[in-house]
Protein backbone atom coordinates (compact mmCIF):
# COMPACT_ATOMS: atom_id res chain seq x y z
CA UNK A 1 0.00 0.00 0.00
CA UNK A 2 2.72 2.54 1.31
CA UNK A 3 4.37 2.04 -2.14
CA UNK A 4 1.61 2.94 -4.19
CA UNK A 5 0.85 5.95 -1.99
CA UNK A 6 4.65 7.27 -2.70
CA UNK A 7 3.72 6.03 -6.23
CA UNK A 8 0.96 8.61 -6.94
CA UNK A 9 2.22 11.21 -5.21
CA UNK A 10 5.37 11.14 -7.80
CA UNK A 11 2.91 10.85 -10.55
CA UNK A 12 0.67 13.45 -9.51
CA UNK A 13 3.70 15.91 -9.00
CA UNK A 14 5.13 14.72 -12.98
CA UNK A 15 1.95 16.11 -14.33
CA UNK A 16 2.16 19.63 -12.98
CA UNK A 17 5.82 19.57 -13.78
CA UNK A 18 5.11 18.53 -17.87
CA UNK A 19 2.97 21.78 -17.35
CA UNK A 20 5.84 23.71 -16.14
CA UNK A 21 8.44 22.37 -18.41
CA UNK A 22 5.48 23.45 -20.88
CA UNK A 23 5.47 27.28 -19.47
CA UNK A 24 9.05 27.66 -19.56
CA UNK A 25 9.43 25.99 -23.41
CA UNK A 26 6.53 28.43 -24.55
CA UNK A 27 8.10 31.26 -22.63
CA UNK A 28 11.89 30.22 -23.99
CA UNK A 29 13.37 29.84 -20.33
CA UNK A 30 15.89 27.41 -19.72
CA UNK A 31 16.06 26.21 -16.05
CA UNK A 32 18.32 24.88 -13.98
CA UNK A 33 17.55 22.87 -10.98
CA UNK A 34 20.57 23.60 -8.54
CA UNK A 35 20.87 20.30 -5.78
CA UNK A 36 23.02 19.98 -3.16
CA UNK A 37 23.88 19.55 1.04
CA UNK A 38 23.22 22.45 3.30
CA UNK A 39 26.52 24.56 2.89
CA UNK A 40 27.75 23.09 -0.50
CA UNK A 41 28.13 26.21 -1.84
CA UNK A 42 24.66 26.56 -3.82
CA UNK A 43 23.59 30.62 -2.83
CA UNK A 44 27.23 31.27 -3.50
CA UNK A 45 27.88 29.98 -6.67
CA UNK A 46 24.44 31.48 -7.48
CA UNK A 47 25.63 34.89 -6.63
CA UNK A 48 29.05 33.98 -8.75
CA UNK A 49 26.93 33.12 -11.52
CA UNK A 50 24.47 36.55 -11.62
CA UNK A 51 27.41 38.67 -11.27
CA UNK A 52 28.92 36.80 -14.39
CA UNK A 53 25.80 36.59 -16.55
CA UNK A 54 23.58 39.26 -15.47
CA UNK A 55 24.34 41.72 -17.93
CA UNK A 56 23.94 39.60 -20.71
CA UNK A 57 20.83 37.27 -19.36
CA UNK A 58 17.69 37.88 -17.73
CA UNK A 59 18.26 35.89 -14.73
CA UNK A 60 15.05 35.08 -12.08
CA UNK A 61 16.04 32.89 -8.94
CA UNK A 62 13.77 30.53 -6.86
CA UNK A 63 15.18 30.47 -3.29
CA UNK A 64 13.50 26.48 -1.43
CA UNK A 65 14.57 26.38 1.93
CA UNK A 66 12.27 24.72 4.96
CA UNK A 67 12.31 27.99 6.87
CA UNK A 68 13.29 32.12 6.66
CA UNK A 69 14.50 34.12 3.49
CA UNK A 70 18.03 34.67 4.48
CA UNK A 71 19.54 33.34 1.30
CA UNK A 72 16.55 35.17 -0.81
CA UNK A 73 18.25 38.36 0.61
CA UNK A 74 21.41 37.73 -0.91
CA UNK A 75 20.33 37.27 -3.85
CA UNK A 76 17.97 40.05 -4.14
CA UNK A 77 20.83 42.02 -3.69
CA UNK A 78 22.38 41.31 -6.86
CA UNK A 79 18.95 42.99 -8.08
CA UNK A 80 17.80 39.97 -9.71
CA UNK A 81 14.01 39.04 -9.38
CA UNK A 82 14.01 36.83 -6.78
CA UNK A 83 10.97 34.61 -5.14
CA UNK A 84 11.43 32.51 -1.37
CA UNK A 85 9.70 29.69 -1.60
CA UNK A 86 9.45 28.45 2.26
CA UNK A 87 8.26 24.32 2.76
CA UNK A 88 7.57 24.65 6.20
CA UNK A 89 9.25 21.23 6.82
CA UNK A 90 9.34 19.54 3.32
CA UNK A 91 12.86 18.40 2.64
CA UNK A 92 12.49 19.45 -1.44
CA UNK A 93 10.46 21.29 -3.73
CA UNK A 94 7.97 20.10 -5.64
CA UNK A 95 6.80 20.90 -9.30
CA UNK A 96 3.61 22.60 -7.46
CA UNK A 97 5.97 24.54 -5.09
CA UNK A 98 7.40 25.81 -8.22
CA UNK A 99 4.21 26.86 -10.33
CA UNK A 100 2.89 29.22 -7.32
CA UNK A 101 6.34 30.50 -7.00
CA UNK A 102 6.37 31.56 -10.66
CA UNK A 103 3.52 34.02 -10.18
CA UNK A 104 5.74 36.46 -8.35
CA UNK A 105 8.04 36.98 -11.87
CA UNK A 106 7.07 38.12 -15.19
CA UNK A 107 8.25 35.22 -17.71
CA UNK A 108 8.24 37.33 -21.06
CA UNK A 109 11.59 39.10 -19.26
CA UNK A 110 13.91 35.85 -17.84
CA UNK A 111 15.70 34.15 -20.09
CA UNK A 112 17.06 32.09 -17.16
CA UNK A 113 15.84 30.48 -13.82
CA UNK A 114 17.76 29.36 -11.87
CA UNK A 115 16.30 27.15 -8.75
CA UNK A 116 17.97 26.50 -5.29
CA UNK A 117 16.43 23.23 -4.15
CA UNK A 118 16.54 23.00 -0.07
CA UNK A 119 19.32 21.65 0.83
CA UNK A 120 19.28 17.61 0.94
CA UNK A 121 21.62 15.33 -0.99
CA UNK A 122 18.18 12.36 -0.95
CA UNK A 123 14.91 14.30 -1.45
CA UNK A 124 15.15 16.65 -3.96
CA UNK A 125 16.31 14.03 -6.99
CA UNK A 126 12.86 12.57 -6.20
CA UNK A 127 10.87 15.31 -7.58
CA UNK A 128 10.50 16.84 -11.02
CA UNK A 129 9.76 20.64 -11.49
CA UNK A 130 9.86 20.80 -15.02
CA UNK A 131 13.78 22.20 -15.49
CA UNK A 132 15.80 21.12 -18.90
CA UNK A 133 18.81 20.61 -16.40
CA UNK A 134 19.05 18.80 -12.56
CA UNK A 135 22.86 20.95 -11.79
CA UNK A 136 24.70 19.24 -8.36
CA UNK A 137 27.05 20.80 -6.25
CA UNK A 138 29.03 18.86 -3.51
CA UNK A 139 31.59 20.02 -1.68
CA UNK A 140 34.96 18.31 -1.06
CA UNK A 141 34.75 18.73 2.74
CA UNK A 142 31.72 16.31 2.32
CA UNK A 143 33.83 13.60 1.77
CA UNK A 144 35.07 11.39 -1.19
CA UNK A 145 32.14 8.52 -0.74
CA UNK A 146 29.60 10.14 -1.15
CA UNK A 147 28.76 9.09 -5.06
CA UNK A 148 27.69 5.48 -4.30
CA UNK A 149 26.16 6.33 -0.90
CA UNK A 150 23.62 8.52 -2.55
CA UNK A 151 23.38 7.55 -5.92
CA UNK A 152 20.35 8.93 -7.11
CA UNK A 153 21.35 12.55 -7.47
CA UNK A 154 24.62 11.57 -9.35
CA UNK A 155 22.41 9.70 -11.49
CA UNK A 156 19.90 12.38 -12.57
CA UNK A 157 22.10 15.32 -12.82
CA UNK A 158 23.59 16.50 -15.46
CA UNK A 159 26.70 18.73 -14.16
CA UNK A 160 28.17 18.03 -10.93
CA UNK A 161 30.07 20.34 -9.39
CA UNK A 162 32.88 19.89 -6.83
CA UNK A 163 33.24 23.24 -5.04
CA UNK A 164 35.50 23.97 -2.48
CA UNK A 165 38.62 22.63 -3.81
CA UNK A 166 40.38 25.46 -1.91
CA UNK A 167 40.28 23.26 0.97
CA UNK A 168 42.13 20.57 -0.81
CA UNK A 169 45.23 20.86 0.88
CA UNK A 170 43.81 20.49 4.09
CA UNK A 171 41.75 17.62 4.01
CA UNK A 172 42.49 13.62 3.06
CA UNK A 173 39.84 13.69 -0.37
CA UNK A 174 40.78 11.39 -3.23
CA UNK A 175 39.83 13.00 -5.88
CA UNK A 176 40.37 9.42 -8.16
CA UNK A 177 38.17 7.65 -5.95
CA UNK A 178 35.40 10.73 -5.81
CA UNK A 179 35.27 10.50 -9.91
CA UNK A 180 35.69 7.04 -10.12
CA UNK A 181 32.23 6.19 -8.20
CA UNK A 182 30.80 9.34 -9.59
CA UNK A 183 31.20 8.00 -13.24
CA UNK A 184 30.30 4.44 -12.03
CA UNK A 185 26.67 5.95 -11.34
CA UNK A 186 26.37 8.25 -14.02
CA UNK A 187 28.93 7.90 -16.69
CA UNK A 188 27.57 10.40 -18.56
CA UNK A 189 28.23 13.20 -15.67
CA UNK A 190 29.94 16.03 -16.69
CA UNK A 191 32.08 16.97 -13.93
CA UNK A 192 33.49 20.74 -12.73
CA UNK A 193 36.02 20.67 -10.06
CA UNK A 194 35.60 24.48 -8.83
CA UNK A 195 36.03 26.56 -6.01
CA UNK A 196 33.38 29.67 -5.38
CA UNK A 197 35.87 31.37 -3.36
CA UNK A 198 38.78 31.58 -5.44
CA UNK A 199 36.98 31.60 -8.87
CA UNK A 200 39.18 28.41 -10.07
CA UNK A 201 36.80 26.24 -12.80
CA UNK A 202 33.81 28.68 -12.51
CA UNK A 203 34.17 29.80 -16.09
CA UNK A 204 33.82 26.12 -17.28
CA UNK A 205 30.29 26.13 -15.24
CA UNK A 206 29.64 29.98 -16.75
CA UNK A 207 29.96 28.66 -20.33
CA UNK A 208 27.94 25.51 -19.74
CA UNK A 209 24.89 27.36 -18.35
CA UNK A 210 25.23 29.95 -20.87
CA UNK A 211 25.44 28.29 -23.68
CA UNK A 212 22.15 26.07 -23.03
CA UNK A 213 20.62 29.76 -21.76
CA UNK A 214 21.28 30.75 -25.48
CA UNK A 215 20.01 27.71 -26.94
CA UNK A 216 16.69 28.22 -25.42
CA UNK A 217 16.22 31.49 -26.13
CA UNK A 218 16.99 31.88 -29.88
N1 LIG B 1 36.50 27.70 1.44
C1 LIG B 1 35.43 27.82 0.67
N2 LIG B 1 34.23 28.15 1.24
C2 LIG B 1 33.17 28.26 0.43
C3 LIG B 1 33.23 28.04 -0.97
N3 LIG B 1 31.98 28.19 -1.48
C4 LIG B 1 31.19 28.50 -0.46
N4 LIG B 1 31.87 28.56 0.71
C5 LIG B 1 31.36 28.86 2.06
O1 LIG B 1 30.52 27.78 2.46
C6 LIG B 1 29.47 28.26 3.30
C7 LIG B 1 28.12 27.80 2.77
O2 LIG B 1 27.87 28.44 1.52
P1 LIG B 1 26.39 28.67 0.96
O3 LIG B 1 26.56 29.26 -0.41
O4 LIG B 1 25.55 29.41 1.93
O5 LIG B 1 25.88 27.15 0.85
P2 LIG B 1 24.41 26.56 0.55
O6 LIG B 1 23.84 26.19 1.89
O7 LIG B 1 24.66 25.36 -0.29
O8 LIG B 1 23.63 27.62 -0.16
C8 LIG B 1 29.61 29.78 3.31
O9 LIG B 1 30.29 30.13 4.51
C9 LIG B 1 30.45 30.07 2.09
O10 LIG B 1 31.20 31.26 2.21
C10 LIG B 1 34.50 27.70 -1.53
O11 LIG B 1 34.67 27.46 -2.73
N5 LIG B 1 35.55 27.58 -0.65
MG1 LIG C 1 21.74 28.41 0.21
Amino acid sequence: MEIKVVKHILEANEVIASQNRKLFEEKGIYVANLMGSPGAGKTTLLEKTIEKLKETKSIAVIEGDIETSRDAERIAAHAIPTVQINTGGACHLDGNMVRGGLEGFDLDQIDLLIVENVGNLVCPAEFEIGENDKAMIISVTEGDDKPEKYPLMFQVSSVLLLNKIDLLPYLDFDMERFQGEAFKVNPRLKIMNISCKTGEGLDNWFRWIEERTSKKGS
